[in-house]
């Protein structure tokens, strides 16, 4: 395999009990790497948890335990979480391995042999929870987070700064070279204009707690946790380790996050990597933020959306595909058990599922079960034929670009001008009267099915496979190769087709 590509989320803060935001990004991630694997690609997907900071060490203090023992205890969630939610990663990195404290001490050395780390001072308004620091200008109502609404407190340290405002040439002109640096558009413009008002130095060490990795020239001070933890997605790669492993997937190919963390990634990561010599990735990818019932998730409302609960009750392909059926990857979206209802019924239930129904137990009563290839052509065929290759076409061009709502529509574009297939041509006239063609509609019928189940592959990856089960398919969906298999396909080896138990049963609400 020659072609490569290597995808991240971002490091989760191990405080946190893991919710539906943290799902969303992590089984966003999971498609494309589900995607770009039957693509032929060598993939590498990075996931991990972010565990050092004043927020960690509040959090272990208050239930009288090390930071070290916090982490090791709650780290579980995310990979259980992960475990249940089918997500393939390759890579799990944790801010306290070894491996990272090295990477992180290395490019900070680094920086600073550059010029770009000095030691200063600072006084400014901080907030713990977003462990940023804001100026007067820059509060809400005087004392309030801009981000967070949080009360801030007045906090004066030592500390070693990064020349970010070196960087502003730097980052617009990657910008101008890279023009899909940051996707989608609306977050390149944002992103933009923020350089543009300006670039302050960066604070990058901090002396009032200890939970952190040491700054090795000057250990009174702990490295910034956004320093640290972005060189995740150096360290988990192999960087200074295993020179092979990294300079296969470096630059990586996308930075998925959220929107709220779109400037350390946009304007940090980059300037940090340019100061020391690191290509920067190709792409980073900001997607919006899920609201709950129309209202801000938070543990105060107590409207935290635990996915495994979610899960339980709809199904672990159900909630993957709703997240992504329901909102355009990038806009914000909100959840609601009314919508997932909505859609299982809907899209699965309904359409799809009736699809494979219809069609499993028509070639069994017509065909006693068995898939012919085409001999005779007429009525709508060749129509439905060039509709699905098109709207396969669009499927992989959309996908390419993380427009999944767009490549999941033409999935069901797919699914919907079946189920019109079978109404315009009624298989069932077809064989009373002996028409060769029947074998020719069945085949289609067949062979979109397979199609369709291919392409939903990387969103519900169990539920394509029993589909592919369901109508004889005797291979396991994930060694697709897709550019072979994505038009037609042969049927000397596939199983008895029949009448089959319902893939998407109905839900009730
Ligand atoms: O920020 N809707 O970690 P974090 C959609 N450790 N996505 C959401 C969401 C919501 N309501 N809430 C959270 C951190 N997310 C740092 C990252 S990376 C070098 C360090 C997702 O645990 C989204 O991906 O607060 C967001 O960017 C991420 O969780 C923040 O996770």
């Amino acid at each position: 395999m020659n072609k490569h590509y290597y995808i991240t989320t971002p490091i989760y803060y191990i405080n946190d009990v893991p919710h539906i935001g943290h799902a969303y990004t992590t089984i966003a991630a999971d498609i494309m790497a589900r995607f770009k694997r039957i693509c032929e690609y060598d993939v590498f997907f990075l996931t991990g948890t972010d565990e050092h900071g004043q927020k960690v060490e509040k959090a272990a203090q208050m239930q009288g335990i090390h930071p070290r023992e916090l982490a090791d205890r709650t780290v579980h969630r995310f990979i259980d979480l992960w475990n249940t939610l089918n997500i393939s990663n390759t890579g799990f990195i944790r801010t306290t391995e070894e491996r990272h404290r090295k990477v992180v001490q290395h490019i900070f050395e680094k920086a600073f042999e550059r010029g770009d780390i000095y030691l200063g001072s600072y006084e400014d308004w901080y907030c713990v929870p977003c462990e940023s620091y804001f100026t007067e200008l820059q509060l809400k109502n005087g004392v309030h987070c801009p981000d967070c609404h949080r009360p801030t407190e007045k906090l004066k340290e030592e500390s070693y700064f990064f020349k970010l405002s070196n960087y502003e040439d730097r980052l617009l002109k990657l910008l101008e070279r890279q023009n899909d640096f940051i996707l989608p558009e609306i977050r390149f413009n944002e992103v933009a204009s923020f350089i543009k008002g300006g670039l302050r130095d960066l604070s990058v060490s901090r002396t009032s707690f200890t939970w952190g990795i040491p700054v090795s020239m000057n250990t009174n001070h702990v490295v910034y946790v956004w320093f640290d933890a972005l060189a995740n997605y150096i360290s988990g790669i192999g960087f200074l380790e295993d020179d092979d492993l990294f300079n296969t997937f470096w630059p990586c190919d996308a930075h998925l996050i959220g929107k709220d963390i779109l400037r350390f990634h946009a304007v940090y990561w980059p300037s940090f990597l340019i100061s020391v010599g690191i290509p920067v990735p190709k792409h980073i990818f900001a997607h919006g933020w899920w609201t709950i019932e129309g209202q801000k998730m938070s543990k105060s409302l107590g409207n935290v959306i635990d996915p495994n609960e979610i899960v339980e009750q709809y199904g672990v392909d159900e909630f993957r595909f709703f997240l992504f059926r329901e909102v355009p990857f990038g806009l914000d979206g909100d959840f609601s058990k009314n919508a997932i209802l909505h859609r299982v019924n809907g899209d699965l239930a309904n359409d799809f599922g009736n699809l494979v129904s219809r069609s499993a137990t028509m070639i069994g009563k017509f065909q006693k079960g068995k898939i012919g290839e085409p001999e005779k052509k007429g009525g709508t065929d060749e129509y439905v034929e060039a509709q699905i290759r098109s709207l396969t076409d669009r499927y992989c061009k959309d996908m390419e670009v993380f427009s999944y709502y767009k490549a999941l529509q033409h999935i069901f574009e797919i699914t919907s001008t079946l189920n019109k297939y079978i109404d315009t041509e009624a298989p069932w006239k077809l064989a009373k009267e002996n028409d060769p063609r029947v074998k020719t509609v069945l085949y289609n019928l067949w062979n979109g099915i397979r199609i369709a189940a291919m392409l939903i592959y990387p969103f519900m990856p169990k539920k394509s496979q029993s589909i592919w089960n369901a109508i004889g398919v005797r291979k396991p969906i994930e060694n697709i190769h897709f550019d072979e298999e994505r038009v037609f396909y042969h049927t000397d080896n596939i199983a008895e087709i029949g009448k089959v138990a319902p893939i998407f049963p109905r839900i009730e609400g």
